[in-house]
């Protein structure tokens, strides 16, 4: 798991609230990093908001504010979101913060004098209302896609990084590391893409036009190009707290290897996990422009499938955009990192539905996973005076079970390290389902009844350990609920690790904890 150790979402932008989506990529960042504090490896996990560019400016003239005040406005709702949802991050980066803005202009600095970014002339269909660009295509009936109004061609002055100069270089390397883009249907649209000649990146924009970015530091009147600016920020928070550039602007790749061990350290290892939305700025735009700056390139970018709702596009217009606090408050918060976390298949698009949430939440948490608590620890008040017994003889029955638990680190660990969260959970989830057939099949009850003291013993023992297993590899998805289940079962909880893997930790004597249902059956959305 030694790769997972520097984990990034996309940097949110500032203009709306987080939904499912944005959801969705957080949870799925702050599970792998969960997974991988538990392997032991050291962690720095990363998210933040993106907060130049037209879409901020344009939200903020329609609020009536400036674009700061709409930054600062919706940067809370994010934080505030992740907070609720259980996210751990190491760092939160906003790109207006001094630390960032430094990066970026030190970067075109350092591109600018060497001779990667040029002065040239844009053309293209100018929407004057609107503000900004649209490509031939967009525009195919004369008319802006937006606001349909006539677009006008227009030419001006820009500054454009000589993207199509790396563009054998990336074809070579996306072929040569068959990891670095995934999952396999990714990269290949990617090469697919890079089959057609590569233009030049217009990364500027005149400042008279959009103000709300950062200034060309080799030419004020423009600003740069908001994709130029939000990449960066990988690089920034791998810098730490203060972002300090070595001296020498002009040796920034080799230069920031050589000084910043945290850098050194963290940037191969690096893991983009984002949306298929944004799988051409990240792996071709980011890749050229790190490789223009002498940097390395980072271990992986994983783009994951889409959100749609009941079928459909998630979007504002339609009125069907989900917000994920609305679920967490019916559900539970992890309930609802569950459901994200198990609905989606890596690399396919999935939908959501408020049936399909129930059903995950009924079948798979009230009844499979909660119902093996409450039942295991009712058995133990009933039949061990609510004290964790001291198992005797096995039987075949329980070697079974035992062999399950011991055989389960290897392919959740394995499915983790595909990204592949859903069939983790699946593979922990076999287990409930086992652990509950178990106690069917040995039937504490009818033993207890005959006065089988031992073998009742030796049953709730198993049962118990079996899901204190299965609890430890569920943590990273379900946080909360699994201190609860574990703190039921009579364990002082703690953040988990490898070493709670083995069989055999919970200490016969011990008092269990009845409790509320893990998972209520009476939730109404
Ligand atoms: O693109 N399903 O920000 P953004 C799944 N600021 N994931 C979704 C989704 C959906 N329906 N909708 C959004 C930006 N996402 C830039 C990123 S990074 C240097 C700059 C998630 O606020 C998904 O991760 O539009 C997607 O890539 C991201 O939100 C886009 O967020």
């Amino acid at each position: 798991m030694d790769e997972f150790t520097y984990i990034t979402t996309p940097i949110y932008y500032v203009n709306d609230e987080p939904h499912l989506g944005h959801a969705y990529t957080t949870v799925l960042a702050d599970v792998l990093a969960r997974f991988a504090r538990l392997r032991g490896t050291p962690t720095f996990f990363l998210t933040g908001t993106d907060e130049h560019g037209q879409k901020v400016e344009r939200s903020a003239r329609e609020h009536g504010i400036t674009p700061q005040e709409q930054a600062d406005a919706t940067v809370v709702r994010f934080q505030e979101t992740w907070q609720r949802l259980h996210i751990r991050h190491d760092d939160f980066i906003r790109t207006t913060e001094a630390r960032h803005i430094r990066v970026v202009e030190s970067a075109l600095q350092a591109l600018w004098d060497k001779g990667e970014i040029y002065a040239g002339s844009y053309e293209g269909w100018y929407c004057v209302p609107d503000e900004r660009y649209w490509t031939a295509k967009d525009v195919a009936d004369g008319l802006c896609p937006d606001c349909g109004r006539p677009v006008e061609r227009l030419s001006e002055k820009n500054y454009f990084f000589r993207m199509s100069a790396h563009q054998d270089w990336l074809v070579a390397y996306v072929e040569a590391h068959p990891d670095f883009i995934r999952p396999e249907s990714r990269r290949n649209e990617v090469l697919g893409f890079l089959r057609q000649p590569l233009g030049d990146l217009c990364i500027s924009r005149p400042a008279e036009r959009l103000s709300w970015g950062i200034r060309l530091p080799f030419d004020p009147d423009y600003v740069t190009y908001v994709w130029f600016d939000a990449l960066l920020n990988y690089v920034t928070a791998a810098l730490g707290p203060q972002a300090v550039l070595p001296e020498g602007i002009s040796d920034w790749g080799g230069g920031l290897l050589r000084s910043d061990a945290r850098f050194a350290t963290l940037w191969p290892r690096c893991v983009h996990l984002i949306g298929k939305d944004i799988l051409t700025t990240h792996a071709v735009y980011w890749p050229t422009m790190l490789h223009a700056l002498g940097l390395p390139q980072p271990r992986m970018i994983f783009a994951h499938g889409w959100w749609n709702v009941e079928g459909i596009k998630m979007s504002k217009s339609l009125g069907n955009v989900v917000r994920p606090l609305d679920l967490a408050n019916v559900y539970g918060v992890d309930a609802f990192r569950y459901f994200l976390m198990r609905e989606m298949t890596p690399g396919r698009d999935a939908s959501f539905t408020p049936d399909l949430i129930e059903a995950r939440y009924r079948s798979d948490l009230a009844n499979d996973l909660g119902n093996l608590l409450s039942r295991l620890v009712a058995m133990t008040g009933r039949y061990c005076e609510g004290r964790i017994p001291a198992p005797a003889t096995e039987t075949d029955a329980e070697r079974a079970l035992r062999a399950q638990v011991e055989g389960i680190s290897e392919p959740v660990f394995e499915a983790i390290e595909r990204l592949a969260v859903n069939d983790a959970l699946g593979i922990v989830m076999d287990l409930v389902g086992a652990t509950n057939r178990y106690l069917e099949a040995t039937a504490p009850w009818t033993r207890a009844k005959a006065g089988e003291t031992g073998r009742v013993h030796t049953i709730l023992y198993t049962g118990a350990e079996a899901l204190r297993v299965a609890s430890v590899l569920l943590s990273p998805v379900l946080p909360e609920r699994m201190a609860v289940l574990q703190r039921s079962l009579g364990c002082e909880p703690r953040d988990p690790r490898r070493a709670d893997l083995v069989l055999g930790l919970l200490t016969p004597g011990t008092a269990v904890v009845p409790g509320e249902p893990l998972f209520p059956k009476d939730v109404t959305a």
